[in-house]
């Protein structure tokens, strides 16, 4: 008899931040995590994630609307499908919403789980096999003071925690931002690598001022410059300059990966399996970039230990990944919703080794940070 999909909840949960983190677009406080639980005939349970970054300030999705859509239309959608057939249910998802990637992604994560959970294998095992079993992780200097910035980076260096460090800017004058990059490239030296994300703030004239000045203080890598829709432009620059330019928002599925590369508009894809409705949807946009020569990263939606530990297991099959990973958003929170957070050490996060994603949630946990707790 078939395994049949029983039940699907999206809930939301709010978990405060270690500290604020500033964007160009927002500052966060806190983070909402739209947690995914999805029940099948045969008792296994999966579970998934999706989030965003400030409300619909990031992308076209927000966490409550997430949930809408789940309840409304994608749930229902599901229910007494095949469990155990991801690509099936995921097409049927398509058919009836348009859209949606990272309400769609917490699902298929949830899919992948309770099947790895089933046949006893961890998520990357069902994906074809890990390729390594730890992933280079950044952490994002984002307090908004320099000094304090360069107080964090010097503890998790000499942590053995990140060696490479993401700044967020956009929000102040270009030359307020370049001389705060600058501060903390002097001050961290060899010993670590920098790099920025503009996310999207910067017109063409700024950023060429901008990634000038960026390239001669030696910062490593210059993320989404300007406007996401600006592929021409990003290909100027990318022409202009030899630091490289990397795509985030500009690159969500493998349609965007093939005409950032006929245009020749990145050197690096930030891939997210957010973005792309999905792991199999990442691994698409990655083979896009593989085929292009383009170099591949690991970036985050800053999702909470569910969805990164989704995001880890697809990245750990990729053949190549030269710039490592972002996946650092457990840590950015105060508190999470699994058993057993993460792990992260000499500079990498180790990927858990039970079956599906590997992690619990911690019931406790989940019943005093639900929005909707009684
Ligand atoms: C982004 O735009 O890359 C990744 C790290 C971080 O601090 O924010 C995210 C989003
Ligand atoms: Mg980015």
């Amino acid at each position: 008899m078939a395994i049949t999909i029983t039940s699907v909840d999206a809930i939301l949960v709010d978990l405060p931040t270690i500290r604020a983190h500033q964007l160009a677009m927002a500052t966060m406080q806190q983070q909402t995590l739209v947690i995914v639980r999805l029940r099948a005939s045969d008792g296994i349970e999966g579970i998934g994630e999706a989030t965003t970054i400030g409300g619909l300030s990031y992308g076209e999705e927000s966490p409550e609307g997430i949930k809408l859509t789940i309840d409304t239309y994608l749930a229902p959608a599901l229910i007494g499908q095949d469990a155990t057939n991801i690509h099936g249910a995921m097409a049927r998802l398509n058919k009836v919403a348009r859209g949606n990637r990272f309400a769609k992604s917490a699902l298929e994560t949830a899919l992948l789980d309770a099947q790895g959970k089933r046949l006893g294998v961890p998520l990357g095992t069902l994906l074809g096999g890990a390729v390594r079993d730890a992933l280079p992780v950044l952490w994002t200097l984002a307090s908004g003071d320099t000094a304090r910035d360069i107080e964090e980076a010097e503890r998790l260096l000499a942590e053995r925690r990140h060696d490479t460090f993401k700044l967020k800017i956009g929000r102040r004058a270009v030359r307020e931002d370049v001389a705060h990059v600058a501060a903390i490239k002097r001050a961290l030296g060899d010993r670590a690598r920098v790099t920025v994300d503009v996310n999207q703030a910067w017109n063409e004239a700024d950023a060429a001022t901008g990634i000038a000045m960026l390239e001669a203080a030696g910062i490593d890598l210059i993320e989404q410059p300007i406007a996401r829709d600006n592929r021409v432009g990003l290909a100027r620059l990318a022409a202009r300059f030899v630091v490289p330019i990397m795509a985030d928002e500009a690159v969500t599925g493998p349609e965007d990966a093939m005409e950032l590369a006929r245009l020749g508009a990145a050197d690096v894809f930030a891939l997210k399996i957010a973005k792309s409705g999905g792991i199999f949807g990442m691994l698409r946009t990655a083979a896009v970039g593989d085929a292009a020569g383009i170099a591949l990263y690991g970036g985050t939606m800053l999702e909470g230990s569910v969805g990164t530990i989704a995001a880890a297991h697809g990245f750990c099959t990729l053949p190549q990944l030269a710039w490592g990973t972002e996946l650092f958003g457990p840590l950015l929170l105060k508190d999470d919703v699994v058993v057993e957070r993460p792990a992260y050490r000499d500079f990498a996060l180790r990927l858990p080794d039970g079956p599906g994603l590997g992690l619990a949630l911690d019931e406790d946990k989940l019943a005093h940070y639900r929005r909707d707790r009684t």
